[in-house]
């Protein structure tokens, strides 16, 4: 489907506002979408609970049906305000819920999609919430679409689309392109991190292309990959979990998360910093965008990551913003005493022939766990 047929569709059900966290399955089309509309009418949102929210005060203060987009994986971020503020019971409002059905059965897919794709359709029907699969055939999605609206705005409630993968074809969207003459590239930043830590200490990676671009690293350097714990699904929640690790052990827990990540759950931040002990050391690789699906604005560049991370009773922060200063700095973060923030600025991009993990997430998780028992700790 080309994404600006689509989106004509929608304009002429009358959707003039869009709000969602992005995915690869939609990529395409929030390309298409961003290019025709402005920062009034499009709001990518930190989380999508959030989404939920933003489109449900544009509703209220317009009357028009608006449209949330998310990947099916924040399905769960969105569910408590799907059921507690727009549903039936509650508010009763009416928008369009556009999901990357990932995982969804019969396509291949990446391990974490597995389950969500699987309960997908039971979930939507025991919420009772209405939903179509999306056709691929115009004539037919035309007529799926006036059914859609009508029983929207008739019933003033949420229907959500179902949007298999490839279902869009490509747009080639026009991205500011980052001056990577002086930046390090996420894959260089996961690199010199490797290389500058020592053997016992504890890594977590965030979801996306970091974590993939850690295996393959790991991998070039003869080393094992499953010594690192990569948080490949529940994104936003590496912290979290490098929180949980850290209170039990006194080695360095190296926490590498992304700046759409953090901002997912930016909450966390004030409990690891009332809980965490000194070997918390938390890094992000800014590079302002959801890079891992296609590189779309995260709101980073609203952030002053120094006031962030001292408000919220981290002890210390660095930054790194160019390829010279990274070692000494890079030593300093590690030795301080934490919780510590280290902010490492680092261009869009990845190699085109990034591979996903071999080793499935349970054997990661077991190598981990050993790793865990033997290290001095
Ligand atoms: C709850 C949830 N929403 C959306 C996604 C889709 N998704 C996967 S990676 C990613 C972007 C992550 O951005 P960031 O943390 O900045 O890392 P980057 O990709 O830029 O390295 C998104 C939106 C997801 N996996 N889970």
């Amino acid at each position: 489907m080309k994404p600006e047929v689509f989106f004509q569709v929608l304009k002429e059900q009358g959707v003039e506002f869009y709000t969602g966290v992005p995915d690869s399955t939609l990529k395409h089309f929030c390309f298409f979408m961003d290019s025709q509309t402005s920062q009034n009418s499009h709001i990518i949102a930190a989380n999508e609970g959030s989404a939920i929210g933003i489109a449900t005060g544009y509703y209220l203060s317009t009357g028009k049906v608006p449209l949330v987009y998310m990947q099916n994986s924040g399905f769960g971020n969105a569910l408590n305000p799907i059921t507690s503020l727009v549903d039936e019971t509650v508010f009763s409002i009416p928008m369009i819920i556009m999901m990357g059905w990932r995982g969804e059965p019969g396509v291949k897919d990446a391990i974490q999609h597995k389950k969500d794709g699987e309960v997908q359709e039971d979930i939507l029907k025991s919420l009772n919430l209405s939903y179509t699969h999306i056709s691929n055939d115009l004539v037919e999605m035309k007529n799926q679409m006036e059914d859609i609206f009508d029983s929207v705005k008739n019933n003033n409630e949420p229907h959500v689309i179902l949007v298999s993968k490839n279902y869009f074809q490509r747009f080639n969207s026009q991205q500011v392109v980052i001056d990577k003459a002086n930046f390090l590239t996420r894959e260089m930043a996961l690199t010199h991190i490797i290389n500058n830590i020592e053997d016992d200490d504890v890594v977590v990676s965030t979801t996306g292309k970091c974590s993939r671009e850690l295996y393959e690293i790991r991998k070039k350097l003869y080393m094992n990959p499953d010594r690192d714990l990569r948080i490949v699904g529940s994104m936003g929640h590496v912290s979290s979990v490098a929180l949980g690790l850290s209170i039990n052990i006194s080695n360095q827990v190296i926490c590498i998360d992304g700046d759409g990540s953090l901002i997912m759950h930016m909450g966390t931040l004030p409990t690891i910093g009332k809980y965490s002990k000194n070997n918390f050391k938390h890094i992000i690789l800014n590079n302002f965008s959801h890079d891992s699906v296609g590189g779309q604005d995260t709101s980073s560049n609203y952030i002053d990551y120094e006031n962030l991370a001292y408000s919220t009773s981290y002890k210390n922060y660095f930054q790194i913003d160019n390829k010279a200063s990274f070692v000494d700095l890079f030593k300093s973060f590690r030795a301080s005493e934490g919780p510590s923030f280290l902010e490492i600025v680092v261009s869009k991009g990845s190699n085109e022939n990034l591979t996903r993990p071999k080793t499935t997430p349970l054997d990661n998780r077991k190598y981990f766990m050993n790793f865990l028992k033997n290290i001095d700790r």
